[in-house]
């Protein structure tokens, strides 16, 4: 079997004040429910390593996961937190509407505010255990304008959560492939010294 090789994958989270950033990150990292709203203060940052099948291959990765306050204060602290990561998780809460609704704010602060590189999008209505406030035809109105996948989930409940890490890790494994495949493609085209070896050990999709 190939000898495995660690990827770090960062992760950031941005949604509004009590939609459940911190809940995701602790039940994504310690399987853990947090009862309380103890509202984040700055940031935090929380760390798993990840085994990742991928036909015969086995990856183990490294994700960071950034856990941004959803509080008005903090909101440019959130964003120039995470604007250098590899993917960013939009969180609401499928029982407030208006936490939707401010999605498309987060997505236009994050697009000014991050440098060139391409950053990956999931959208999240968190709180699925609960009678919904939200139409199928906001979401899809909000899927249709950027493109994004979308995955409702309950931190509570556990639904869909292991369908989420799964889908997170693959698409994290084919974005950082095509991330690093671009810029050892403009370093070589600098130096043409530099070897393709770069582009074939990273490349696993
Ligand atoms: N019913 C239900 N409640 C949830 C769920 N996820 C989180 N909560 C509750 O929602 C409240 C806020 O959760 P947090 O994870 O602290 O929210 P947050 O987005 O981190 O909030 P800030 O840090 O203030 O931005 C807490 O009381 C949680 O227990 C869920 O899936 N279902
Ligand atoms: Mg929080």
């Amino acid at each position: 079997m190939e000898p495995i090789t660690r990827n770090l994958i960062q992760i950031g989270t941005l949604g509004d004040f009590g939609v459940g950033k911190t809940n995701l990150s602790s039940v994504f990292i310690d399987n853990k429910f947090i009862t309380e709203h103890l509202s984040t203060i700055g940031i935090n940052c929380l760390m798993k390593d990840i085994k990742v099948n991928i036909g015969d291959q086995i990856r183990e990765i490294k994700v960071k996961i950034w856990d941004t306050a959803g509080q008005d204060r903090f909101r440019s602290l959130s964003i120039q937190s995470i604007k250098s990561c590899l993917g960013v998780v939009l969180v609401y809460s499928i029982i407030d509407s208006k936490t939707l609704i401010n999605i498309d704010n987060w997505i236009k602060e994050l697009n000014e505010k991050k440098n060139d590189e391409q950053i990956f999008m999931i959208l999240i209505g968190n709180k699925c255990d609960e009678n919904r406030a939200i139409t199928k035809n906001d979401i899809e109105e909000l899927k249709k304008k950027y493109n994004i996948p979308y995955f409702e989930i309950s931190c509570l409940n556990g639904k869909n959560i292991n369908e989420l890490e799964n889908y997170l890790c693959h698409l994290s494994l084919r974005f950082l492939t095509k991330r690093i495949k671009r810029k050892t493609k403009i370093e070589s085209e600098k130096n043409p010294l530099i070897k393709s070896d770069k582009i074939k050990k990273c490349f696993i999709y």
